[in-house]
Parts: C-alpha cells; structure tokens; sequence
C-alpha cells in the first residue's frame, strides 16, 4: 500500500465563497495527500461580503474528535490550523498540537488581510494566536497578520529586504523555525512571498505578478499547496515557489473570467495543474 500522508485540518467549513476547508480539501487532495477535517464551525458564507453569515459553532466537537482519534490510535503526518472562531478554539487546538508531537505542526494565524482585522477577531483572539505561533513548526502569515503578530502597525510603505527579514527573523523567535510572509510590497519593487528557514539561516523571495483584487481563501490555498509540498518533500524555497505559482495562475484564471470577487478563485478550473506534480524553481535568495 503506498504511504500517504495523513493531515488533521483544523479550519472552519464555509458553504460559499472558497474557502478554509472548502478550497483545503480538494488542494491538498489533488497533491496525493488525505486531509481528515476537524470542522470548527459551519458558516453559509465566509465572513466578507455576503451579509448575515449563518454561523453554528463546532467549539465542543474538536476535543472529543481528538479523544476518539487517540483512543482508535489514530495518527497525523501533520496538524494543520488557520481561522479560529475563539479563545477556547484555541485552547484545543493546542491540545491538538500537543497530542501529536511527531507531526508537522503548520499553523496559518488567520486573523486580516489587506492591513485590516477580520471582524471576528479582537484583541484577546489575535493574543491567543500568538500562543499557537509559538508552538508552531511553520507559520504562514500575510503582512497584515504578520504585524498584529509583532505588535506592530501595517508597514504603510513597501519594505527593504533588511526591514523583511528583520520581520521573519522577530517571527521565528517567536518560536517556528519556518515563517513564510505572504503578499509583501518590497521597496526595490514587486510583490513577493518570501520565506526564512531559520534552522539554515536562508531566506528566499518568491515574486509573484500583482493582480488589482483580493479574493477570499487565496491564503488557505498557499498554506495547503506550501503544506503539501512540504510533506511530498519539497524543500522550503521548491514548495513556496509551487504554493506561489499555483495561487498566481488561480488569481489571474479567475481575473480573466471576471469573476465576482467575493466568491474566490475559480479553484475547479484550475486544480489539474497541481495534479500535474512539477517542480518549481522561479524563487531567488532574499
Ligand atoms: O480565508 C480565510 C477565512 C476563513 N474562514 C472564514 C473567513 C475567512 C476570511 O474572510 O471569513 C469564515
């Protein structure tokens, strides 16, 4: 029987609009590898842009899906967390985290974008966050997230690659080896994603064409893609260049059909192309 890797996904499911574990699931899917999903709460639609969001809490069903994957012995290749509804969320997945010391411990502090919070969040969630980063193996915040992580404001002005890595190395310290920042303005000009492996001192850029608009769950779908990669044995700067091309080549399919922003990236068009399993070397040294 060939191995495959096994993933606990501890995200919520939202019913529309693309994204957590709705674009999660088949992503990592796709890359040969079997998400099991810890639902943390069902929505109708993510949280921006389609009004009252029907929202029904999951808080109570994560510890005990936890009890019963220990008691049927039941192992994870990796613990993979993103959007949290609360405090107490968070509280079990660390529980999570702890229960499954071998596994890769990915945690996507999913808290803004665009230089703003998510209404969801308030100061205590976004402190509570911290407390996962911390016992993470790899994080994957946006600049947005990556600031409220560093108790700083959202850099108004592009960044200088010492500003950068300045922000990953503070990150790092915070306990994960691997931070990758996504969706950076630098100051020499571009956008990038740009990571820092901390355990071999490298950082790597991975510039990106820069599209006028922002769709939901394009973040979910680089920490699947970068998780994924990771897991099949990529290597840092292999896996942010294949999670970076994948959401490029999605953000533009779905530009080019000018498709409503609010509903996500047109994932089904364009899934085959990770399926296709190629190596990618578009990255440069920071
Ligand atoms: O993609 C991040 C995300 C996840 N889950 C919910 C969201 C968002 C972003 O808006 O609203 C419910």
């Amino acid at each position: 029987m060939p191995e495959l890797k096994r993933v606990a996904a501890i995200h919520d499911l939202s019913g529309v609009g693309r994204c957590s574990l709705s674009v999660i699931l088949p992503t990592m899917s796709v890359m040969g590898i079997q998400v099991c999903p810890v639902p943390t709460a069902l929505l109708s639609t993510h949280t921006n842009g389609f009004g009252d969001v029907v929202l029904k809490d999951m808080t109570d069903y994560i510890p005990e899906a936890l009890r019963h994957y220990i008691s049927a012995e039941i192992d994870f290749d990796c613990i993979y967390s993103g959007f949290l509804a609360s405090e107490t969320q968070v509280s079990h997945c660390l529980e999570f985290m702890d229960k499954f010391g071998k596994a890769l411990r990915v945690v996507d502090p999913v808290m803004g974008d665009s230089g703003k919070r998510y209404r969801t969040y308030d100061d205590n969630l976004c402190r509570r966050m911290g407390e996962l980063v911390a016992v993470a193996d790899i994080i994957t915040p946006n600049l947005t997230e990556a600031a409220i992580l560093l108790g700083i404001s959202y850099p108004a002005a592009p960044l200088t690659v010492g500003e950068l890595k300045q922000m990953l190395v503070k990150l790092s310290m915070k306990g994960p080896k691997t931070v990758v920042i996504t969706s950076v303005t630098m100051a020499d000009g571009g956008i990038c994603n740009a990571g820092f492996d901390s355990e071999h001192n490298a950082f790597w850029r991975v510039p990106y064409e820069m599209i006028p608009k922002s769709y939901p769950g394009t973040g979910d779908i680089f920490a699947s893609v970068l998780t994924g990669g990771l897991l099949l044995g990529d290597s840092l700067p292999i896996a942010m260049t294949r999670a970076t091309a994948f959401c490029e080549y999605a953000i533009k399919t779905t530009f080019g059909y000018g498709a409503p922003v609010r509903e996500g990236v047109m994932l089904e068009k364009c899934l085959p192309m990770l399926a296709e399993n190629l190596s990618y070397t578009q990255y440069t040294q920071l």
